[in-house]
Order: structure tokens, then C-alpha cells, then sequence
């Protein structure tokens, strides 16, 4: 098995690369368990910048095959926010309460529309480094309803559903469609095309 330190603390997060790199043949590490305990400034202003700054400190500290994300969800109504502040949208403290307020920002909105966006910064043992974009377009949902998976996911109904949150379809949903997904199959695209690992 190839390793891959996954440059994340978000539960979720390592979750879904775990059961989407494992199935490629890959070997999921998260920071935590390679014994790597920052959490990384993103002071950057682009899902790209931040990627990067998550990737590097965490290659900086170990020179192995390392994957960050950064991702995040887009209310067009709100003019796309929370985007690049979405794990941290108006300083509200828990995911349960960033629902409701966008819930509640929306009440009156006839524009629904949403996408989440995922780019991952891979950077290989010799400090090479690729970035690669994912979108999962949708719709926010007039109350949230699931349990699995984790952030947005109670709220959002992507276009690829049957009109349900992504939060009441099964993991497999999310492993196929998900921004997540997309930009995790560049990925493995250009490691097996270009023999990386
Ligand atoms: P790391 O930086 O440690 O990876 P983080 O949660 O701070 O964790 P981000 O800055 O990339 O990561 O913020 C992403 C946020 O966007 C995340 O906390 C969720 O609120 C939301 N999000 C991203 N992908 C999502 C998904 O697949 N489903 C639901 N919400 C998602």
C-alpha cells in the first residue's frame, strides 16, 4: 500500500479520503496519527492558497507524500458565502448552528442554488506539488434532516440526488458524486498516469 498523509484534523474529512483512497489502493494517514499535532493558519484568500499553506506546513515537517482539502459551500443567494470561512462561518461555534443560520438567512430567498467546492494540494516527497478542483452543484434544503457525513451535509440536496440532503443518502453517495469525490479522482488520475508513488 502507497501512504498518503491526509493534512487535515476534520473527522469527517478523513473519513471520506480513507474509504475513497483505500478502495484506489492507497494508504490514508491522518496528521494525528503520523504524530503531527498544528492546526494551520488558512490566511489565505482562495480555496488554492489555502490548500497550499495546509499541504506545506505539513510536507515541511515530515518530506513524505502528503494531500490537504480545502473545501467549502457557496449560497448564491449570499453572495457565495461562507466559501473560503465555511468551518468557521461567522464565528459560529458548532455545524448544527451554521445550518440554522443559513436556514434562516434563506427563509425569504427564492434562489437556492448552491455548490460546495473541494481542491486538494498534493505534494510529493521531493516537494513537487499538484492541485486539483472538484464542484458539486445543488440546492439548500428548507430544513435539514440525516445524519451522516458531516459540516453542510444536513442541508444540502445536490443535483445528483433523488431530493434528498446528502446527509440522508448512504456514504456511497457522497464516495461517487461529491466535490470530494471529483477532485480525489484527478488525483489518483495523475498519480497512476505520471507513476508518482
Ligand atoms: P482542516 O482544515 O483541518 O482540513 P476544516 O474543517 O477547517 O479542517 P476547511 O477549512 O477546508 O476544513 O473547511 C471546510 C468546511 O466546509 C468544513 O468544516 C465543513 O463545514 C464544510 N464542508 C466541506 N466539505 C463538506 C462536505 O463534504 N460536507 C459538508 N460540509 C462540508
Amino acid at each position: 500500500m502507497k501512504d498518503l498523509i491526509v493534512a487535515s484534523n476534520n473527522k469527517g474529512k478523513i473519513k471520506e479520503y480513507k474509504e475513497i483512497l483505500n478502495k484506489y489502493g492507497y494508504n490514508v494517514i491522518s496528521q494525528k496519527e503520523a504524530g503531527i499535532n498544528i492546526d494551520v493558519d488558512e490566511t489565505g484568500t482562495t480555496f488554492e492558497e489555502n490548500a497550499h499553506l495546509k499541504a506545506y506546513a505539513i510536507y515541511e515537517l515530515t518530506h513524505k507524500n502528503v494531500i490537504s482539502d480545502d473545501s467549502g459551500l457557496e449560497v448564491e443567494a449570499l453572495n457565495n458565502e461562507p466559501g473560503i470561512y465555511s468551518a468557521r462561518y461567522k464565528g459560529i461555534e458548532t455545524e448544527d448552528e451554521r445550518n440554522n443560520y443559513i436556514l434562516n438567512a434563506l427563509k425569504r430567498k427564492r434562489n437556492r442554488k448552491a455548490k460546495f467546492n473541494c481542491v486538494i494540494c498534493f505534494i510529493d516527497e521531493n516537494g513537487h506539488e499538484e492541485l486539483f478542483k472538484g464542484i458539486w452543484n445543488g440546492v439548500i434544503a428548507k430544513e435539514k434532516s440525516g445524519t451522516s457525513g458531516f459540516g453542510y451535509d444536513p442541508i444540502f440536496i445536490s443535483e445528483d440526488g433523488n431530493g434528498k440532503t446528502t446527509a440522508s443518502m448512504p456514504i456511497e453517495f457522497k464516495e461517487k458524486y461529491s466535490h470530494r469525490a471529483k477532485a480525489t479522482k484527478l488525483l489518483v488520475d495523475y498519480l497512476e498516469n505520471n507513476n508518482v508513488l
